[in-house]
């Protein structure tokens, strides 16, 4: 029997793929996976929440309870932090970046994006949620890292993952070079690689939308429901709508099966909804290394140029022809 490989020995085993690396882009991918053990640890104790006390309110310990996903900010703002590898982190929890000051962290060469709690309304339905990140390598050289250190466009990114907090909790990351999944193992309290090369098939079945903005659709997107939902045997048609409302559950679940994930521009959100930084570039990054494709329904998220830092996007997402099936409707009707 194969023994278990943990993130933290496969993390080391793949350091050499770096040419520039000195274990420092390691270390980060490290802190991050200890940060959201503790993440999961509380995300699992959610539920008892009315018995322990709700955020805001003081519990039997005397803290004051936090929501969780300003729990898992700090988390993961507190692993950067104490690794010193990371000079910014960028979060949508907070408006400003962060800077990491301190002796260890000012040359840090990293610059960490972060969505910390995903799909937060989740939580109080015991429903998925996830995390999601994104690392650069900071441009400038010298002095603070800076807000155009963080404005990289998504081709720059040296390293994506998320995490979800699903029936089991699993950490998927890529440097580049393919995507790996790991599973916490609850006993041991460890990641293990049980997802190793992960592929997202070329055709699916599942398309992912909130179908209930309909009115507020493109008309290339309405086609595309439509095209959906006509019965075609030779094609699987009619396909299976699955809608979770946790953009990494959604996601991951389609990575494995097959499928569509779309978050398009609406009228009453003529940006779209989702963030660039934190949310479509990791998780594009992530789907185009595992074979798939990523687009804003025109062009590829990893180049559309970044101005701020909570830019929004549409987003279509998954198995490649599903994509270009939507995308010839998009330049067609909209
Ligand atoms: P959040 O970052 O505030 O949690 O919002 C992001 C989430 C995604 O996970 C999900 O795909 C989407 O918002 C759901 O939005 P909607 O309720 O409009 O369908
Ligand atoms: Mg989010």
């Amino acid at each position: 029997m194969q023994g278990v490989l943990t993130l933290g020995q496969f993390i080391i085993e793949k350091q050499n793929d770096f040419p520039y690396a000195k274990g420092e882009l390691s270390r980060l991918l490290r802190d991050i996976g200890i940060a959201s053990k503790i993440v999961n640890r509380e995300v699992n104790k959610a539920g008892l929440m009315d018995i322990l006390g709700d955020a805001g309110t003081i519990n039997i310990q005397g803290e004051c309870q936090k929501k969780l996903d300003v729990f898992a900010n700090e988390q993961f703002i507190s692993a950067l932090k104490s690794g010193g590898e990371c000079c910014i982190v960028a979060s949508e929890e907070n408006d400003e970046f962060v800077y990491i000051d301190g002796e260890v962290s000012k040359n840090a060469k990293y610059i960490v994006a972060i969505d910390p709690l995903d799909g937060s309304s989740n939580i109080d339905v015991n429903v998925a949620v996830g995390t999601i990140f994104s690392i650069y390598r900071r441009k400038s050289v010298d002095g603070k890292a800076t807000l155009a250190d963080v404005l990289q466009n998504g081709t720059e990114q040296v390293a994506a993952g998320y995490v979800i907090y699903g029936s089991s909790t699993m950490l998927v990351y890529t440097t580049g070079k393919g995507v790996n999944g790991f599973t916490l193992d609850p006993s041991i309290g460890e990641f293990c690689l049980s997802h190793p090369k992960m592929k997202i098939p070329e055709d699916g079945t599942i398309y992912s939308i909130n179908e209930g903005n309909y009115v507020h659709f493109p008309e290339g997107v309405k086609k595309y429901l439509k095209y959906c939902q006509v019965e075609d045997t030779d094609t699987l048609r009619p396909y299976t709508s699955r809608y979770i409302g946790s953009m990494v559950a959604d996601i991951h679940r389609n990575m494995i099966k097959g499928g569509i994930f779309i978050y398009p521009t609406t009228s009453s959100a003529p940006n779209g909804k989702l963030r660039l930084v934190y949310e479509c570039n990791p998780m594009a990054f992530i789907i185009e290394q595992a074979g798939g494709r990523a687009t804003d329904g025109y062009s590829r998220i990893l180049e559309k140029d970044v101005t701020s830092l909570h830019q929004r996007s549409a987003i279509f997402i998954g198995s490649e022809n599903m994509v270009l099936k939507v995308e010839s409707l998009m330049s067609e009707y909209s």
